[in-house]
């Protein structure tokens, strides 16, 4: 028997997962989240995030992160039922893009944990930057525009690195860090992603930066996977200095530190370099062959597959990542998923059950309401301004307003990602919010395609004991086609399948002109759609 532990450290939770690989058969064995709001209320975050005046800064707290790793890891040494010591190695998965900054006393801190402490009482000095910067933070604008200025050009840091600037990528946060905190900056010893840091301080010790996760930075060079010179130099001084080294994915980093030994009683299995939550979801969703995608409604709405080779989206909203299995992973990511949505349902005092009858009350295309869900600033497609657009869509009528906002989440991430050219045939669904059918419902229509649950709703840290599997396999001279390492495990649901509903599909292919028309007014970039919108409701009345 082999156990293997996959964390996920995601915006609003931790989630631990265990797997089991026998001789007579492979399952999860343990499943747990520890939510950051009620298990850590000292922290004082909402949905994972620090409060903040300014709508286009968010942070979170490196501190909790640690925290909430040390009470994750005595959850599984006491709720699981799996032994210890069948765990052979763990990988984790988080949330992209974020960024911890260490302070010359962390390394030491780091090699010397003391197991008769908490790890928090025992890291907390060493961040030079007590918040760390996460993905939903815009507030780089302008340093966007200097790194891209300085390599050359957004089609030039997109082709070097997978993505024009991005405010949340990591590149920028840290360029705005340097010239906001200059003498800061020169005092960071390392500048490390949520998943190289928590994979620190399970191994003690600076853990690389894993590519997968590498290519959410805008300083990657994403063909060779390392370190990209001139993206550094665009970004802030000394940088090669400050960031761990980029290593494959399948790097075991080293053994779990003396201090999990010690204070919780695992063994000394290896740790295998975290990846980020989406390539990690990649695994955990089984998308380890092309032609599928997956759609992961989390606290952001993420779409993304697998293909051979680097394609650039042209229109600039997409990102190319390297997958943890080798090859490219083009990725969308919106902003408004999940808070969104419940902050429709919270307005109309619902609950998810009420939602989902709210969703299923009007028919699809909701006679022609549609509501631009803008409601924190946008990522798909870039919205500095926060605020939702509503068009013909009355704001206290609840049944419209659920429709609306599923019907723009789902019509925005089929219009983005056409660039990525993938012919959909099926999708695989997961994160939170996968387990509402009525959502998975208007997705399959409005793709055309199959939509089946796969790994649970927990697919980023099932990915990450997966991978932690195939590394564990690989560093014993066993290369593992991927297929064989997710086999039993991403399997679609019994039952979960969902299949478009014909009528609806021609509906939403029309809608989907009509949504995109209504995006471009909004964006200043196109005329009133109100003809657009008229000529649509008449059509499908
Ligand atoms: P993350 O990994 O980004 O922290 P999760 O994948 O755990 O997020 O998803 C959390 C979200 O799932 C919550 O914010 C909540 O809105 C959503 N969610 C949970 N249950 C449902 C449901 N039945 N219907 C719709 N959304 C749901
Ligand atoms: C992806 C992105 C988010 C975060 C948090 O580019 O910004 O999906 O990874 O889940």
């Amino acid at each position: 028997m082999s156990v293997y532990l996959g964390l996920d450290l995601s915006t609003q939770s931790l989630t631990a997962l265990a797997i089991e690989i026998a001789d007579g058969g492979r399952r999860v064995a343990f499943e747990e989240s520890l939510d950051f709001d009620s298990a850590l209320p000292q922290y004082g975050t909402r949905h994972g995030v620090l409060p903040q005046t300014d709508p286009l800064t968010a942070t979170s707290s490196p501190l909790m992160w640690a925290e909430a790793l040390d009470k994750a890891m005595e959850m599984v040494a006491r709720d699981s039922t799996i032994a210890l010591a069948d765990i052979r190695a763990v990988s984790g998965s988080g949330q992209q893009h974020g960024s911890v900054y260490f302070g010359a006393a962390a390394a030491k801190a780091l090699a010397s944990l003391d197991a008769g402490r908490t790890l928090e009482s025992q890291v907390r000095g060493v961040f030079v930057r007590p918040e760390s910067p996460i993905w939903m933070d815009s507030s780089t604008a302008a340093e966007c525009a200097e790194i891209t200025a300085a390599v050359g050009g957004p089609e030039r840091l997109a082709q070097l690195t997978g993505s024009r600037a991005f405010e949340r990528f990591t590149g920028p946060q840290i360029r705005k860090w340097f010239k906001e905190m200059p003498a800061a900056y020169r005092s960071t010893a390392r500048i490390h992603l949520v998943s190289s840091y928590a994979a620190s301080l399970l191994v003690g010790f600076d853990a690389p930066i894993e590519p997968g996760d590498g290519s959410g930075m805008n300083l990657m060079d994403l063909a060779a996977r390392r370190w990209a010179p001139e993206a550094l130099a665009a970004t802030a001084p000394d940088l090669d200095a400050k960031l761990p080294p980029v290593a494959p994915s399948w790097t075991v980093v080293g053994p779990l530190a003396t201090y999990w030994r010690a204070r919780h009683g695992f063994p000394a299995a290896k740790v295998v370099a975290w990846s980020g939550d989406n390539p990690c979801s990649l695994v955990g969703t089984g998308i380890v062959r092309e032609g599928r995608i997956a759609i992961s409604l989390g606290t952001s709405d993420t779409l993304f597959g697998l293909v051979p080779t680097a394609r650039y989206d042209p229109s600039g909203t997409g990102h190319v990542f390297g997958s943890p299995t080798g090859g490219y992973m083009p990725l969308i990511c919106c902003k408004n998923g999940s808070l969104a949505r419940e902050r429709i349902r919270d307005q109309h005092r619902l609950d998810w059950e009420g939602f989902g009858h709210a969703l299923d009350a009007r028919p699809a295309g909701n006679r022609g309401a549609i509501l631009l869900p803008w409601f924190d600033p946008e990522i798909t497609p870039t919205v500095l301004e926060p605020g939702a657009r509503r068009y013909g869509l009355d704001p206290a009528d609840a049944a419209a307003n659920v429709r609306a906002v599923v019907e723009a989440q789902m019509l925005a991430l089929a219009n983005h990602s056409e660039w990525m050219g993938v012919k959909v045939e099926q999708i695989h669904a997961t994160g939170g919010a996968s387990q509402n059918r009525a959502i998975l419902q208007v997705m399959a229509d409005v793709f055309g395609a199959d939509v089946c649950i796969v790994g649970g709703g927990n697919a980023a840290a099932l990915g990450a004991a997966l991978r932690a599997y195939h590394a564990d396999e690989l560093a014993r001279g066993r290369e593992l086609p991927w297929p064989e390492v997710v086999a039993g495990f991403t399997e679609p649901w019994p039952a979960s399948t969902v299949r478009p509903i014909p009528a609806h599909v021609a509906v939403y292919a029309e809608m989907r002109k009509v949504y995109a028309a209504c995006e471009a007014h909004a964006l200043g970039k196109g005329p009133d759609p109100a003809p657009a919108i008229k000529a649509f409701r008449e059509r499908t009345l």
